[in-house]
């Protein structure tokens, strides 16, 4: 079993979408061990997001993740990580395959319904930053 980091954004929130998106996890077999909804600042966007301070899109992206209230989630699996992230699909959601969230419910490359984690490293920081281990089941 695997554990990975997922949020769902403000855009799905806002648009009604967290639902649907968490009947699709469950659906594709995730285990959710942690789930919150919060708001994140500005702050905890910018350190949440780190490793792209340098990137173009940086301040728009830590605008828009603060912008609203997500969930954030702790998902468990076979191959957790992978699985998610194809789940997803494609960063941009017009190149996202059909039948991925992405696909089906994100609007833009930064509007784009879901996060998830990229790598085991980043999983685990990713879960630390949002949760405390007595949270997660
Ligand atoms: P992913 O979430 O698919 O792993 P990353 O880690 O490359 O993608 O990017 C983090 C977030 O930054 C993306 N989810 C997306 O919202 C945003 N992003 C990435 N590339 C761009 C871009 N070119 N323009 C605007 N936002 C972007």
């Amino acid at each position: 079993m695997e554990r990975t980091f997922a949020i769902i954004k403000p855009d799905a929130v806002r648009k009604k979408l967290a639902g649907p998106i968490l009947t699709r996890i469950e659906e594709a077999g995730f285990l959710v061990r942690g789930l919150r909804m919060i708001q994140m600042s500005r702050r905890e966007a910018e350190g949440f997001y780190h490793v792209h301070r340098e990137r173009p899109f940086f301040g728009g992206l830590t605008d828009f993740m603060s912008s609203g209230p997500s969930l954030v989630m702790c998902l468990e699996a076979p191959d957790a990580i992978r699985k998610w992230r194809e789940l997803m699909g494609a960063t941009d959601p017009s190149k996202a395959a059909p039948g991925t969230l992405r696909k089906d419910f994100g609007a833009s490359i930064d509007n784009n319904a879901t996060h998830g984690s990229d790598a085991p490293e980043t999983a685990a920081f990713e879960l630390g930053y949002f949760f405390r281990g007595m949270e997660l089941s």
